[in-house]
């Protein structure tokens, strides 16, 4: 037939979803099959996923998708599932967010100086990065008997294979990736005392990682064979090969739990100056580097959502769009605002601190998250653009956060730029179309970019004027 079925499985920090895209010669369309939540779960060692859960989800996901040509699976990035020898998962794996990465850095920077980490892997500092993390497991009784790291979407796809590989976007945010050669940072691992034999060959998006179980396909009611395709298994890697840009000098900002901003590179950046700003440099699709930084993102509100016992999101967006603009920011590339709990509280004293007004009702503080959201994104864009010596034009907004009219907005203005805002669903379409590319439904990244432009819904916001105000507003926080 003409038309190829995919099903796409991305798991946020969130939610996760499976989805079916349908994509013909000049026809892309995405369906959801099935949604569930990802709850972090905090047990006395700390704070895990559920990965059975969300295993489980998947199967109901594949279920629900019914006969597809291929399955590919993206998540978030960094966290992995340590196996024994036998292959059986040793514990739930951890989440980022737990505090056990606290004060690990400098262990690793004693051996290896963060000058020297930025120059060989091109990685931001951020205290969960998978080497860190590794540094804290290492004296663990669990990681003795450890033979083997998988990658969350990696871990996923083994248990519907049977097969094991490290899917090369994702291996690149375990800080143990050379992003000029693509390949493990042998010398740096050896200086680190880190036995690369732990994870599992190398594969890139549009490698094929296996079929599904025979069990598989009897829990989901598939006839086989049901080939799975490695795809950017890291989500922001299937999200920005799924920006629509037609083109244009863009930056991206794939806005959910994060925000993601950057620009799309040919070759790194490892300057001492990008280090300084913390910049990263991810690997996504046919050699191209993901430069962006890490800015807190909606993750600030929905933990105050949480606490302040889940209001409905719509009317409280609402009244934030009438309180009035600015009042107070916070800096939201903070990674002191990482771990979960009284997020109402910690932004107000980040306020006080800071000499500002103090937002007190829900419809401040919210108006405060998405102020300090849009000129984070700001200064993102504008210090990638300077440090890649890269000009830009046009600001594609992805991810979750394009449903938040208010932030799509707020960043146009912040950023004195267009925003085009979409697709929605931006991880699952560049999931789903890497894999018809593996079976020849699709060209190149730019064809597959044009056929997104072409057929998703896009939104365009103008800048409004008054850039000035964020000029002044990101001074004053710099001061603060
Ligand atoms: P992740 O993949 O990191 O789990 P998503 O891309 O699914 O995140 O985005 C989730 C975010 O999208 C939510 O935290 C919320 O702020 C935003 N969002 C979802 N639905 C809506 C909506 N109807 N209106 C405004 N914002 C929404
Ligand atoms: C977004 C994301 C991001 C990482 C973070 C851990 O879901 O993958 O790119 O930095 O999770």
């Amino acid at each position: 037939t003409a038309v190829g079925s995919y099903a796409a499985v991305d798991l946020g920090a969130s939610s996760g979803r499976v989805m079916v895209g349908r994509v013909g010669p000049d026809s892309l369309e995405l369906t959801e099959a099935h949604r569930f939540p990802n709850r972090p779960v905090r047990v006395p060692e700390g704070l895990r996923w559920d990965v059975l859960g969300l295993y489980a989800g998947v199967l109901d996901g594949l279920k629900a998708a019914g006969a597809v040509d291929s399955v590919g699976i993206d998540s978030w990035a960094v966290d992995y599932g340590l196996l024994d020898a036998d292959g059986a998962l040793l514990g739930n794996p951890v989440h980022y967010r737990d505090s056990r990465t606290d004060g690990i850095a400098g262990k690793v920077w004693a051996t290896v100086p963060a000058a020297e980490l930025y120059a060989a892997t091109g990685l931001q500092y951020a205290p969960f990065n998978t080497l860190y993390q590794l540094t804290a497991a290492r004296v663990s009784a669990q990681f003795a008997r450890a033979g083997r790291l998988l990658m969350i979407p990696d871990l996923l796809a083994y248990w519907l294979t049977g097969e094991q590989g490290t899917e090369l976007t994702n291996a690149s945010t375990t800080q143990l990736v050379d992003p000029r050669t693509r390949d493990w940072a042998y010398g740096l691992a050896e200086r680190l005392g880190i036995d690369l034999t732990l994870f599992a060959p190398l594969r890139r998006p549009g490698d094929p990682a296996g079929v599904l179980r025979p069990e598989v396909l009897e829990e989901t009611g598939l006839s086989g064979p049901v080939p799975v395709t490695a795809v950017g298994s890291h989500d922001t890697a299937s999200a920005v090969a799924a920006v629509p840009a037609d083109g244009e000098r863009f930056a991206y900002i794939c806005t959910g739990t994060w925000s993601l901003a950057g620009l799309e590179l040919d070759a790194p950046v490892l300057t001492e100056e990008s280090r300084a700003a913390n910049f990263t440099n991810e690997l996504g699709l046919d050699g191209t580097v993901r430069y962006l930084r890490n800015i807190m993102g909606l993750w600030l509100l929905q933990e105050c959502l949480r606490a302040w016992g889940e209001p409905g999101l719509g009317a409280l967006l609402r009244e934030a769009a009438d309180v009035p603009a600015l009042r107070s920011v916070v800096d939201a590339g903070d990674a002191a605002f990482l771990a979960p709990g009284r997020m109402p509280e910690r932004i107000a004293d980040a306020c006080r601190e800071s000499g500002q007004p103090v937002p007190v009702s829900p419809a401040e503080v919210t108006r405060c998250i998405l102020d300090s959201l849009a000129l984070a994104h700001r200064k993102a864009v504008e210090d990638a653009s300077r440090l890649a010596g890269q000009p830009v034009d046009v600001v594609h907004v992805v991810g979750g956060g394009t449903r938040n009219a208010l932030l799509c907005q707020l960043t146009a203005d912040a950023c004195g730029l267009p925003v085009v805002a979409g697709p929605t669903e931006a991880a699952a379409l560049g999931n789903v179309l890497v894999q018809a590319r593996a079976h020849a439904r699709v060209g190149d990244l730019a064809g597959m970019r044009r056929l997104l432009a072409r057929t998703q819904p896009l939104t365009r916001y103008a800048p409004r004027g008054g850039t000035q105000r964020w000029r002044a507003a990101q001074a004053r926080l710099a001061r603060g």
